[in-house]
């Protein structure tokens, strides 16, 4: 399963295809809007939120509510491009007079963006890295989400950081509910109302806040993915994926760079043989995966996403046309949008699995991939 999107933050539509998708896949179009609506909201989301509200279109692949293995087409609108209908025109000339963005903020695309292109105006880049480009690539994860609970996987996330503000929380026993239910998607309700307090002083100084996110999947057998070939490895996949999201800065499976100061027996998840249960584990520091491939426990990805370039209080940037010292370009944005980046995540990691679960188990339709998953489960059951 592979995307591809296209569209301006300010343009008249995100546009995303999904191809390679099975037939057979139950689309429900209600839980693609839904992923779509859980990544708008949250504490610290800016302006631009209360103006969408963001609904997929389903284009193509999809007849009578299930897809039918051909490429799966959405679109979502942009409301706010009746607003920008002059500064975003697709037909030319350029009029004169018409606004350029001369002032690249730093963190952003902005100024290694237009040397790369040759533009004299920063907007044709930050339209593009607008994290605004997310919303498709949920839309697609919600495809892919779809094929998983056909296959019994759930992709989930929790906040576990926002600033300076973090809580410790067990991935397999986190109560998913909770976060689901708060503004910065933390289920811990003491630490999720500092974090508001650190928003709001964020927003108040001018600045902006990263954090810390936890994507988890239960539900995966073992074995998916592989340890033969560089490119086979999930580990690898998965994270070239969520480094994809923009902002993010670092991802670890399990205990990651903890277990980098530990001796191996106290990284190293000991096999036993549980009677019903089969071979499992005593405890999961790998996070869900081993050489490469899951091994039937719980993946755990953290992933740390940085503060959001545009600050109501800018740094200093350097003005692209006279080369003079300028305050960097504020665009309307978020002060936080950690809670955002990992719905976001959990899209990312479903297309990942959901593509490795159809090299392991097939490709053309999801009655083929359930029979020879379940040919598989009985086989390494004992
Ligand atoms: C975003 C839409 C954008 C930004 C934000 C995320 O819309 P606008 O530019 O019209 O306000 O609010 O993007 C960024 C913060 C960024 O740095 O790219 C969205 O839909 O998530």
């Amino acid at each position: 399963m592979h995307y591809v999107t296209a569209g301006e933050s300010h343009g008249k539509a995100l546009v995303t295809v999904v191809s390679s998708v099975p037939a057979g896949v139950s689309i429900d179009g209600s839980l693609i809007d839904k992923d779509l609506a859980r990544r708008q909201v949250g504490y610290g989301r800016g302006g631009r939120m209360r103006i969408e509200s963001d609904r997929a279109l389903i284009v193509s692949g999809v007849r009578f509510g299930k897809t039918i293995g051909s490429p799966v087409a959405l679109s979502i609108s942009n409301k706010d491009w009746d607003n920008w209908l002059d500064v975003m025109a697709v037909n030319g000339p350029r009029p004169d007079g018409s606004p350029r963005v001369t002032a690249p903020r730093p963190g952003h695309a902005d100024l290694a963006g237009s040397q790369k292109t040759n533009t004299d105006d920063v907007r044709d880049i930050l339209e593009r890295a607008s994290a605004r480009e997310t919303a498709s690539r949920v839309a697609a994860g919600a495809v892919a989400k779809a094929l998983l609970a056909e296959v019994g996987v759930k992709v989930e996330s929790y906040v576990e950081r926002i600033g300076s503000v973090d809580c410790v929380i067990d991935p397999e026993t986190v109560d998913i509910a909770a976060a689901e239910a708060s503004d910065v998607r933390c289920p811990d309700s003491v630490a999720a109302q500092s974090m508001r307090a650190a928003i709001d002083a964020a927003a108040s100084a001018g600045e902006s806040l990263g954090g810390v996110f936890v994507v988890r999947v239960t539900g995966l057998v073992p074995g998916v993915g592989g340890y033969a070939e560089a490119s086979q490895r999930l580990d690898a996949r998965l994270g070239g994926a969520l480094l994809s999201i923009p902002a993010i800065k670092g991802v670890e499976f399990g205990d990651g760079f903890a277990s980098a100061a530990r001796v191996g027996s106290q990284v190293h998840d000991p096999i036993i043989y549980v009677p019903g249960a089969g071979i499992t584990r005593e405890s999961n520091h790998a996070g869900g995966l081993e050489g490469g491939m899951t091994n039937g426990q719980t993946l755990v990805a953290r992933v740390a996403m940085k503060p959001i370039p545009t600050l109501m209080k800018p740094l200093a940037s350097v003005d692209i046309d006279t080369l003079q010292p300028i305050d960097a370009s504020r665009e309307r944005s978020d002060v936080c949008a950690v809670p955002a980046a990992a719905v976001v995540a959990e899209a990312e990691v479903a297309l990942v699995l959901a593509a490795a679960y159809m090299d392991k188990f097939g490709h053309d339709c999801v009655e083929d991939i359930r029979a020879s998953l379940n040919a598989y489960r009985e086989r390494i059951a004992r």
